[in-house]
C-alpha cells in the first residue's frame, strides 16, 4: 500500500495517478478539512483531467486523517517560503518525514516528493531518520523524486514527463521506478539523493535565467525601439536557440524561488543565477515605470481609471502566491499610488482593494488597461476593450496601438 502524505496541488494528483493505475492508495493529510471534503466526493482543486482521473481512481483510494502503516509513503507537503529571507522552511517535511519513520513497519521507503534546497535531506532529514531507526531498531529506505509537473496541465506532465529518482539503493530506486511507471510514460532516471535535490533546483533556475534574459532584451529593445517579441520569435527560428517571453515578472511558488537554494548557499558562485533573479524581480517595476509614461502621454491623473487585468501568477490558473500583479500593487502601495482597479476571472474571493469580478463592469469603468496576465479571456476580448489605452505587458493584444513593455 501506498500513503500519500500532504493532499495540495501535487499530492492529490499524485495519489489519484497511482490509485487509477490500480495500486492500493491512502491519502493523508493533517488538515481535516481537505480530507471531508475528499471522503464526500469533492475535488479540492481543479485541474484538465483530473475528474476523470478520480473517477477510475475512486476503487482504489480512501482518504484520511490518521496516518496509516504502508510499505511506500510518499511527501508531497508544501514547503512554505519567506520572502524577507529568500528560504524555504522545511520543517513541514521533516515533521512528515518524522511522524512516518516513527510509527512506518521496518524496511518502509519515504519518498520525497516536495522540493528541497540540496542538502536538506543530508543535513536535516537524515539524521532524525537515522535517530528513530536506533531507537526503534528498523530499517527506513530514504528516496528524493521531485516533482516536476506544471500548474494547468499537471495530468498531462505526470503521465508524460520524465522524472527523476535519487535513491541510496539502487535496488529501491529500481523498485520505486517499477512503481511510478505504473503511470509515468516519461523515462524515469535514477540517481543518488544529491544530484536528484539539486537537479530540481536547477531545473527551475534554469529557467529563470532564461525568462531574465528575455526580460533584459525586453529592456534593451525598448531603448532600441524595436519589438522584442519579434526579435525573439525571429532568433527562435534558429536550431539552437529558445529564448522564453518576456513578461511582467516571475511568479510562482517555483521558479521565483529555487533559484535563491543556490545564491543562499554559494553566494560567491552563483553570480548569474543572482543577477537573473535581479531582472525578473525588477520587471514589476519596470511595468510601473511603463504604467506612468502611458499616463502621462495621456494627460491620465486618476488612478481609479487605470484597470489591471489578471492577479495569477500566470494564465488559466487561480493561483495568486507571488504573482507579478500583487508585486505591482504593493510597490504602487509604497509609492502612494493607489485606486487602480483590478480584475481576474480566475480569483473569486476578494484579495485587493477595488477588485472587480465581472470583466465587462471593469473595462468600463477605466480608460487604460494593463495586460499583466495571459487569460484565455482576454485573448478574445479585443473587440471589447477596443478603444481603451492599452499596457500589454504578455503581447496578447495584436493591435498596434497598444503599448508594450
Ligand atoms: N514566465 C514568463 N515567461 C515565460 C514563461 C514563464 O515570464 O516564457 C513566468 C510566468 O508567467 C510565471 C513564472 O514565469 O509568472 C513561472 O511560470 P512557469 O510556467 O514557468 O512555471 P511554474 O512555476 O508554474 O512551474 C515550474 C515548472 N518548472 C519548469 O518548467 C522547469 C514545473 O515543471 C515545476 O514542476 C514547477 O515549477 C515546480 O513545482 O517546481
Amino acid at each position: 500500500m501506498i500513503s500519500v502524505v500532504g493532499l495540495g496541488y501535487i499530492g492529490l494528483p499524485t495519489a489519484l495517478m497511482f490509485a487509477a493505475s490500480g495500486e492500493q492508495v491512502v491519502g493523508y493529510d493533517r488538515n481535516e478539512q481537505i480530507i471531508h471534503m475528499l471522503q464526500q466526493n469533492t475535488l479540492t482543486i481543479d485541474e484538465p483531467g483530473i475528474k476523470e482521473i478520480y473517477k477510475k481512481a475512486l476503487p482504489y483510494i480512501e482518504f484520511s486523517s490518521e496516518l496509516m502503516a504502508s510499505d511506500i509513503y510518499i511527501v508531497a507537503v508544501p514547503t512554505p517560503y519567506n520572502k524577507n529571507s529568500k528560504k524555504i522552511n522545511p520543517y513541514l517535511v521533516i515533521d512528515a518525514v518524522e511522524e512516518i519513520v516513527h510509527d512506518c513497519p521496518s524496511d518502509a521507503i519515504v519518498v520525497i516528493e516536495s522540493t528541497i534546497s540540496p542538502g536538506t535531506i543530508d543535513v536535516y532529514i537524515r539524521p532524525i531518520v537515522n535517530r528513530i531507526e536506533q531507537e526503534k531498531g528498523k530499517k527506513v529506505h530514504l528516496v528524493h523524486a521531485p516533482e516536476r509537473i506544471i500548474p494547468g496541465s499537471m495530468i498531462r506532465e505526470l503521465r508524460n514527463n520524465a522524472r527523476t529518482i535519487g535513491a541510496d539503493d539502487s535496488r529501491i530506486g529500481t523498485l520505486i521506478k517499477s512503481k511510478y511507471s505504473l503511470f509515468c510514460e516519461g523515462d524515469i532516471i535514477l540517481t543518488d539523493i544529491k544530484t536528484a535535490e539539486m537537479t530540481k533546483v536547477v531545473e527551475n533556475t534554469y529557467r529563470d535565467v532564461n525568462i531574465a534574459f528575455a526580460n533584459e532584451l525586453s529592456k534593451i529593445c525598448h531603448v532600441a525601439g524595436i519589438d522584442v517579441n519579434e526579435v525573439i520569435r525571429i532568433a527562435n527560428m534558429h536550431p539552437r536557440v529558445s529564448i522564453l517571453s518576456p513578461g511582467p515578472g516571475v511568479g510562482g511558488h517555483c521558479i521565483a524561488v529555487d533559484p535563491w537554494f543556490l545564491v543562499g548557499d554559494y553566494p560567491q558562485l552563483a553570480k548569474l543565477i543572482l543577477a537573473a533573479r535581479t531582472v525578473n524581480e525588477s520587471m514589476p517595476d519596470f511595468v510601473m515605470e511603463r504604467m506612468a509614461f502611458v499616463m502621462r502621454e495621456h494627460h491620465i491623473h486618476n488612478l481609479e481609471r487605470v484597470g489591471i487585468y489578471g492577479l495569477t501568477y500566470k494564465e488559466n490558473i487561480a493561483d495568486t502566491r507571488e504573482s507579478p500583479s500583487l508585486q505591482l500593487l504593493d510597490k504602487m502601495q509604497k509609492h502612494m499610488a493607489f485606486g487602480v482597479k483590478v480584475y481576474d476571472p480566475y480569483v473569486m474571493n476578494d484579495i485587493v482593494e477595488n477588485q472587480y469580478h465581472d470583466f465587462k463592469q471593469f473595462v468600463s469603468s477605466i480608460d487604460f488597461l494593463v495586460i499583466m496576465v495571459a487569460h484565455d479571456e482576454i485573448k478574445t476580448a479585443e473587440s471589447e476593450i477596443g478603444d481603451k489605452i492599452i499596457l500589454d505587458c504578455r503581447n496578447v493584444i495584436h493591435s498596434q496601438k497598444v503599448y508594450r513593455l
